[in-house]
């Protein structure tokens, strides 16, 4: 660690401050040049707690930037990892104010739901799939705080991946009903497809991603709880949205989820 709590705890209110007031800031690096991975991801942990203090429950995490197209559309090699608090979630099919964000994008995700705790720092997709409840078709809203979408790694994952909303679908399927890695995936816009792709392009198998979240969390001494929905990651490259957009992602044997942009 290269920062001092005070610092650490100046940045996470700086943050979360951009997020809640829909403003955009430069990425935190340019005035921090030696911020690492643990300053990083230390940042990240002061806006969780910042949140569950006012009494804002986290109900899951995330894996980012897991697909090739992710990837490369951010310039970047390694997945990273957020949370997912009450506050970013959004019931199938319902809206999501346009007013309260900054430069939102969307992307199609397969969710996890757990029926057991999941814990690293060893486990595989067996693991993952032994203790998936069901998983579901969702979207996800990423809104970076950084200008432009235009970040390094350790500012993204300070800023908790970009984490905006999310929808899961309100139906999921039993884990062993579905071949993950086969699954097509579709996100239509106002009735047209406007991006596709199949389960594997999430680092080959989504539980994979959910595997790789839970040896993550295992490094700062967390685990998975059971109840918690996982975002896998982006299936495909995240698209803009504004204010009356539609957006349906259908994930195949699976059902489809739907979010309104008002
Ligand atoms: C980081 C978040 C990426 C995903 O699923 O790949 C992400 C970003 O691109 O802003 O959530
Ligand atoms: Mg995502």
């Amino acid at each position: 660690m290269n920062l001092t709590t005070q610092v650490i705890r100046e940045l996470a209110q700086h943050l979360e401050s951009a997020e809640l007031e829909a403003r955009d800031v430069v990425k935190i690096t340019d005035a921090h040049p030696n911020m690492d991975w643990e300053d990083a991801y230390a940042i990240q942990d002061q806006i969780r707690l910042r949140k569950e203090a006012r009494g804002i429950r986290t109900v899951g995490f995330k894996a980012g930037l897991t697909s090739h197209a992710k990837m490369k559309q951010m310039g970047v090699d390694t997945p990273v990892f957020g949370f997912l608090s009450a506050s970013f979630a959004v019931p199938d099919g319902g809206q999501a104010k346009f007013a309260e964000l900054i430069h939102p994008k969307i992307e199609p995700e397969i969710a996890f739901v757990l029926k057991t705790p999941l814990k690293g720092p060893d486990c595989d997709i067996r693991a993952v799939l032994a203790a998936t409840d069901y998983v579901a078709p969702a979207l996800e809203v990423i809104d970076s705080r950084y200008r432009d979408f235009k970040f390094d790694l350790k500012s993204v994952l300070a800023d908790n991946c970009s984490s905006s909303r999310f929808v899961v679908a309100g139906r999921g399927t039993p884990v062993d009903r579905v071949d993950l890695p086969a699954v097509g995936v579709v996100m239509e816009k106002n009735g047209t497809v406007v991006a596709s792709g199949v389960g594997a392009a999430v680092v080959e198998h989504p539980a994979m991603a959910v595997a790789m979240l839970a040896n993550h969390l295992a490094k700062r001494g967390l685990e998975l709880p059971a109840g918690c929905v996982i975002l896998s990651g982006g299936v495909t490259e995240a698209v803009a949205v504004k204010a009356g957009d539609n957006v349906v992602c259908k994930v195949q044997g699976m059902g489809s989820v739907s979010i309104k942009f008002v």
